[in-house]
């Protein structure tokens, strides 16, 4: 599979790649589909499988019932205490090394880019490895399994403790938003990763790098909103696709 799949890369994509000097990434859910993490479009299960999660992950929802949205995210982790990164995000680790300027931007709040080895990632929609007062006093954690009334409160100041995740209608980290948006137009390569590109503003960013002159290739194995707007589709899972396209690129790499 991964033979002939570097046989199906572009030689044109491959000498672009190579002769890069910066390189940036963006990447979605699909990027840990096949560490186990289901997608947002996959369908969820159990108590949850009657919840929208663009209905969930919002301060109304929070507002409206915060022990449920708690619950959610406390699943959410259970779900992702067991993951481990794929060759997609280890193939990423690897480019990161092999080019001299590289900036991964992920909408996921998994953390498997770091636990890949990727370095200085730009979240752009946070973490849901850390909790923060739900007031903003300036509470910031690590998440921990809470005992007691749910969601625990904070100790500076008696609110609710809440994941420390972007929510929709919530702005984004400025300083993320700011790293992600001088990523992209100084890019010579965009690579865009297991996303379907309709959450705003990171959907914008392919469009404005390749307005910047960047190569922009997207990684999926379904079309997206982005296809048509792209220089390459490499359409095949990303596990796959990325350790295929980094050994094209540089054939003595070792992606471990
Ligand atoms: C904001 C954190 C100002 C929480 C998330 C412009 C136009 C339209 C709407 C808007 C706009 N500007 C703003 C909006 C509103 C909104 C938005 O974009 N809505 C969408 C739904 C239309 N944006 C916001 O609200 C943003 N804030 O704009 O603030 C403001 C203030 C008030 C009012 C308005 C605006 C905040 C957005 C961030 C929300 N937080 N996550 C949490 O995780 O709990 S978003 C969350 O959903 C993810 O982070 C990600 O961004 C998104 C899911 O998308 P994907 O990652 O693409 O995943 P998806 O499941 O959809 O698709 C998976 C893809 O992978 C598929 O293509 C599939 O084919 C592919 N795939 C599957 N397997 C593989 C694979 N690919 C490769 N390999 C595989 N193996
Ligand atoms: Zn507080």
């Amino acid at each position: 599979m991964t033979r002939d799949l570097a046989l199906a890369i572009p030689p044109a994509l491959v000498d672009r790649l190579r002769s890069a000097r910066s390189v940036a990434a963006l990447t979605g859910a699909g990027v840990s589909a096949e560490s186990g993490v289901p997608t947002f479009r996959d369908a969820q299960t159990g108590l949850w499988a009657k919840f929208d999660p663009t209905e969930l992950a919002t301060p109304s929802a929070f507002a409206r019932n915060p022990k449920f949205v708690w619950d959610w995210y406390a699943w959410r982790r259970e779900l992702l205490a067991g993951a481990r990164p794929n060759a997609g995000h280890l193939a990423l680790a690897a480019l990161e090394r092999r080019v001299a300027r590289f900036h991964l931007i992920t909408q996921n709040v998994d953390g498997l880019h770091q636990a890949a080895g990727s370095s200085d990632v730009i979240e752009l929609h946070g973490s849901i490895g850390r909790i923060r007062c739900s007031r903003g006093c300036g509470t910031v954690a690590r998440w921990a399994v809470a005992q007691g009334d749910l969601p625990p409160r904070c100790a500076g100041c008696g609110a609710f403790l809440r994941p420390d995740v972007v929510w929709f209608e919530e702005m984004l980290p400025p300083d993320a938003l700011a790293a992600a948006e001088d990523a992209a137009r100084h890019c010579d390569v965009l690579l865009v990763i297991g996303t379907a590109a309709e959450v705003y503003p990171a959907a914008a960013l392919p469009r404005s790098a390749r307005a910047c002159g960047a190569t922009v290739v997207e990684i999926n194995p379904q079309p997206t909103a982005l296809s048509d707007a792209v220089d390459h589709v490499l359409r095949g899972p990303s596990g796959v696709v990325l350790p295929a396209l980094v050994a094209a690129a540089w054939p003595a790499t070792s992606l471990s």
